[in-house]
């Protein structure tokens, strides 16, 4: 709403220098508010304003789209090529995972990242902490636990006239220690409903998008996980990934007349985090079935390595978060820092070479990436069609 009234403020088409960007996110913070109360898109945008003036003069949407980014000189075998920069949008880029790819994309000077955060200020620090400039990035707030959030996101990020290249469907939360569920503003049990129903509505939306840019390699990638894949080691540490029949999920999760569990079992956090990293890998490859001949858009998932120091495990118990680093590091070998599982997931983002779709990446010893075998139920197309179909249902899509 605030929102609404804010792009259509004289300010909005006045604001398109950094210094004014600035001023907004001063009083952002001054105040204290969320950047969702009071969202100006307009000033935090500055590529945005471009678009604005364009629309009143040009109309045009393709046009719009194609001069979007600022453009960049990429040298070619045949010669000097330009190539505008891409659009990024990242769930979750405030830590973690999220922040390492936007730091490493942002490094390259060919990326503009939208990073798409339930926190502002949080979003606004980490970027400036890691280093990230002004021009390389813009925070779009986004709470993947309010459907009604991941419609507002859209509208705003619509609103900026960027256009999108890649999607990465990033954020997560994980509650091992919960012993009752806690719920998403709509109902869902928290893990499944965030980081699965809230990715499957913004990326079943997004798609429009996606297919209207005229970026060369355009690609949705959702982060999938080895402890949702049952064909490993680490997989097969209790409580085991399984969606059973679905029943939970066909009855919304909400705990009242349904599990807040997917297959209708009593409630485990640890297990509704793998049971939505499953719902994430299936999706993904829902996503390819259904649109990649059509589009051309490249669907991938990946495991990026065991990154034991990130804001994932903030809820377990103070013990494992001291032992889990070294365990993993000198004990599994499947540590991976920040930095390193920041730039494996870059790669999936803009690596030439990892363009083919419906893939679940991982990552050798080496360093050096492969096409992973997902487990059975990750890989079961029937169940991917049921997770999509009742997810449809759920996020109000069908
Ligand atoms: C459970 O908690 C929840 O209860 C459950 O609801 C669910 O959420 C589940 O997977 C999710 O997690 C995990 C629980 C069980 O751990 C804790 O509650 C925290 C305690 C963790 C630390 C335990 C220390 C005990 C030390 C004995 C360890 C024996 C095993 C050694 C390694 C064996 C390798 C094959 O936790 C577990 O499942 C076990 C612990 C998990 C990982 C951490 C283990 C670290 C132990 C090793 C120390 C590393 C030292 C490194 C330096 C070595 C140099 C050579
Ligand atoms: P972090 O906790 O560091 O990052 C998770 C991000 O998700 C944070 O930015 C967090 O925001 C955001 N987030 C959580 N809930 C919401 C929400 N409701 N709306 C919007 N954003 C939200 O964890 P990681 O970086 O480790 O996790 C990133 C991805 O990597 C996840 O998909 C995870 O499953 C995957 N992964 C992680 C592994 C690991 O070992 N760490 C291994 C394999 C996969 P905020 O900062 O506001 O809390
Ligand atoms: Mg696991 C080869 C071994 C390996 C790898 C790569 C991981 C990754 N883990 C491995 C082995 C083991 N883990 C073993 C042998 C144990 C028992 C001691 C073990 C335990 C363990 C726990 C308790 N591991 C965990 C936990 C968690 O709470 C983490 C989790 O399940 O989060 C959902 C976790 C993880 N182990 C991993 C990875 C990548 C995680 C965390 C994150 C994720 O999958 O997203």
């Amino acid at each position: 709403m605030a929102l609404q009234a804010a792009s259509l403020l004289p300010s909005a088409i006045s604001i398109h220098k950094e210094g004014k960007s600035n001023a907004s996110l001063k009083e952002t913070s001054l105040f204290g508010v969320s950047a969702s109360d009071h969202l100006r898109a307009d000033s935090i945008f500055p590529v945005s304003l471009e678009f604005k003036k364009r629309k009143l003069s040009v109309g045009a949407i393709r046009a719009q789209t194609a001069t979007s980014s600022p453009a960049i000189n990429q040298a070619t075998p045949e010669g000097k090529k330009t190539l505008r920069k891409g659009n990024v949008v990242i769930t979750g880029a405030s830590s973690g995972l999220g922040l390492a790819t936007a730091r490493a994309l942002a490094e390259t000077g060919k990326w503009h990242i939208i990073m798409a955060c339930r926190n502002f200020l949080k979003a606004e620090r980490a970027a400036k902490s890691a280093g990230i400039s002004k021009e390389n990035y813009s925070i779009m707030h986004l709470d993947l636990a309010s459907l009604k959030s991941v419609h507002q996101f859209i509208d705003n990020f619509r609103r900026s006239g960027m256009p999108l290249d890649v999607l990465v469907c990033n954020a997560a939360i994980y509650l091992p220690t919960a012993k009752e569920p806690s719920f998403t503003a709509e109902g869902f049990e928290l893990s499944v409903g965030t980081n699965h129903l809230g990715h499957f509505l913004l990326s079943r939306l997004l798609i429009d998008d996606l297919k209207q840019s005229d970026y060369p390699s355009k690609r949705l990638i959702i982060v999938g996980s080895i402890t949702g894949n049952t064909n490993t080691l680490a997989g097969n540490v209790p409580p085991k990934a399984n969606l059973g029949d679905m029943r939970g999920l066909a009855g919304g999760l909400n705990g009242l007349n349904s599990s807040p569990m997917i297959d209708g079992g009593e409630f485990d956090g640890a297990k509704a985090y793998k049971d939505s990293k499953v719902c994430n890998m299936l999706t993904m490859q829902e996503f390819h079935r259904r649109y990649h001949d059509e589009t051309g858009i490249t669907f991938a998932s990946l495991y990026p390595g065991c990154i034991a120091t990130t804001g994932l495990f903030r809820e377990h118990v103070p013990l494992f978060r001291l032992l889990f680093p070294p365990f993993q590091k000198y004990i599994t070998k499947g540590y991976v820092s920040e930095e390193e599982a920041g730039k494996r997931l870059a790669q999936v983002v803009s690596d030439p070479s990892l363009t083919k779709s419906g893939v679940y990446w991982s990552w050798n010893k080496n360093s050096a990436s492969f096409e992973n075998q997902l487990s059975k139920e990750a890989s079961d197309t029937e169940k991917a069609r049921k997770v999509w179909e009742i997810s449809e249902k759920l996020v109000g899509l069908a």
